[in-house]
């Protein structure tokens, strides 16, 4: 473990991204601006019905996007590593999977997987490349898991009570079409497979991010921890199914630990610029360089790594004030950064 570890451990700073069509409604939903939660939880909050949800990705066509662009804006900030949403709850997948429909290829007008130019820019430039993989929820291909809300405060849909009797009822799911298949069925059909795309098509892959094991089974967790012996340098965090599968590194949210609070086991602090992980196009609160690079140097000197979320934006591009930051965080590193 220790070999496996150690460029993780070096590396101190990654940039996480939160990409997916979440992005195409930015926050808003009906014109209602979503009040809690962040954007890419937004289908979930909103109720946003499948079909209705899936219309959404005719919009997502990013033709900005520019992936050496995005992994050199990473290196100059001093970062080591990325960590992308390869696919989030909303069950999108960034990628070409012949095991849905339900992404890049199939689903939108842009049709190139996404995640190639990526894993080859990092390649160019020595960035590490992991893929962030929501294995449990999955709110699109039938069959996956939900973290059940209740319809969102404030949300002026007259029919919010029925909708929150039905996902009681349904353990969290609001339309019949994602309960036409069990978990089981989509742990093999999907789930499994498309980690193994993932860990089989992009050359090394470094880190594998699972998030929210909501309703996972350990026959399940032992399938997807299986697919990982395709890269055997593969580093995991501890979201697959807790407390049999604690990965390899703890993974504090939006909150850096006290010096009490830990115990030798390796963590990275996973944090947002402003308030949310999925682009929203009215959440101004963001961080200043000041705040993030004093986070930085706290994380480093406890012996953790940080991981800096970006949510860019349906066009392929940085939101500005992100761009801005990441100079301003790479400035200080330069002069006061190691290497
Ligand atoms: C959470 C997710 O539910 C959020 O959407 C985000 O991805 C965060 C990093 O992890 O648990």
């Amino acid at each position: 473990k220790n070999a496996r570890m150690q460029w993780w451990r070096e590396a101190r700073f990654g940039m996480f991204i939160h990409w997916g069509v979440y992005a195409v409604p930015a926050g808003t939903y009906n014109g209602f601006p979503m009040n809690r939660g962040g954007g890419e939880w937004i289908m979930n909050r909103s109720k946003i019905p499948v079909a209705e949800y899936q219309a959404y990705a005719k919009q997502f066509n990013p033709t900005k996007y520019d992936a050496e662009q995005w992994v050199k804006m990473a290196k100059d900030a001093g970062m080591k590593y990325i960590v992308i949403t390869a696919k989030h709850h909303d069950g999108f997948a960034l990628f070409d999977s012949k095991a849905s429909e339900w992404d890049i290829a199939d689903a939108t007008p842009y049709k190139k997987d996404l995640l190639k130019p990526l894993a080859e820019a990092c390649r160019k430039h020595g960035i590490k490349l992991g893929f962030y993989y929501s294995q449990a929820q999955d709110w699109n291909n039938p069959g996956g898991s939900v973290a059940r809300k209740e319809m969102r405060e404030g949300w002026p849909n007259p029919d919010s009570s029925r909708i929150d009797a039905y996902t009681k009822a349904h353990t969290g799911h609001w339309d019949p079409a994602q309960e036409t298949k069990t978990f089981q069925q989509y742990i093999d059909a999907v789930a499994v497979p498309q980690v193994k795309e993932l860990l089989a098509n992009y050359g090394d892959v470094a880190v594998l991010w699972w998030d929210t094991p909501t309703n996972m089974t350990d026959e399940a967790a032992q399938k997807l921890q299986a697919a990982l012996a395709a890269q055997p340098n593969i580093i995991t965090n501890d979201r697959l199914k807790r407390p049999n599968f604690p990965g390899d590194y703890k993974t504090p949210e939006q909150k850096i630990p006290n010096l009490s609070e830990l115990d030798g086991t390796d963590w990275e602090t996973c944090m947002t610029m402003n308030g949310t992980w999925g682009y929203k196009s009215y959440d101004h609160k963001w961080k200043s360089v000041e705040t993030m690079v004093r986070n930085l140097v706290d994380i480093a000197s406890k012996g953790g790594n940080y991981l800096l979320n970006i949510g860019p934006m349906a066009d392929g591009s940085f939101p500005e004030p992100s761009i801005a930051s990441l100079k301003g965080i790479g400035e200080w590193m330069k002069v006061n950064g190691e290497a």
